[in-house]
């Protein structure tokens, strides 16, 4: 992380969050770290810990009752094997939820993704691929974005960037 992306990243974690980021252990870590970057990309105050819908029952329960009041506007859950705490969380609050399926070791994370994507009608969670948590923040950046102007306007310039980087790797490879 360059000196300004963290300073950008501590900022957005001082503010208000609008983005609650959580997670079934710290193993999951390294992969939800992409969500909270883009969010700190966007400059989108965000909170980001560990809930275990298996190990910590009754954090979980607090966190997501709690979650609209407290002010949060969207809620990434990523988990992996049996990755009830996206599904879990989305019962209980009426919140957005995106799901990230973690990538495991032993199903290569079909399980996380099967566990998230596969909600009884009522209780949605939009799901992202094995592993796409830097989807999953920009996902939360457009359902911000709809209301905010400002975000809007960020995700037009990503977009604009992200265009322009993929027309000037052509044209060197046209060259
Ligand atoms: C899930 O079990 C977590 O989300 C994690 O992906 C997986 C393994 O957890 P650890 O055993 O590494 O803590 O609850």
């Amino acid at each position: 992380m360059t000196p300004t992306h963290q300073s950008a990243h501590q900022s957005a974690q001082a503010s208000q969050p609008r983005v609650g980021i959580i997670m079934g252990s710290d193993s999951d870590l390294p992969v939800m770290q992409a969500a909270a970057d883009l969010l700190a990309e966007f400059a989108i105050p965000f909170e980001l810990t560990i809930v275990s819908a298996h190990r910590t029952p009754r954090r979980l329960f607090d966190y997501a009752t709690s979650a609209s009041q407290r002010g949060l506007e969207v809620i990434i859950a990523g988990a992996g094997g049996a990755a009830h705490l996206p599904g879990m969380t989305a019962a209980m609050t009426p919140l957005p939820v995106i799901g990230v399926p973690v990538k495991t070791s032993a199903l290569s994370g079909q399980d996380s993704l099967l566990s998230i994507v596969q909600m009884p009608a009522g209780v949605p969670v939009a799901t992202v691929a094995i592993n796409g948590a830097r989807n999953a923040g920009l996902l939360a950046a457009k359902m911000l974005g709809i209301a905010d102007r400002g975000i809007r306007a960020q995700l037009e310039h990503f977009a604009e960037r992200m265009e322009q980087q993929v027309l000037a790797k052509a044209a060197a490879l046209e060259a």
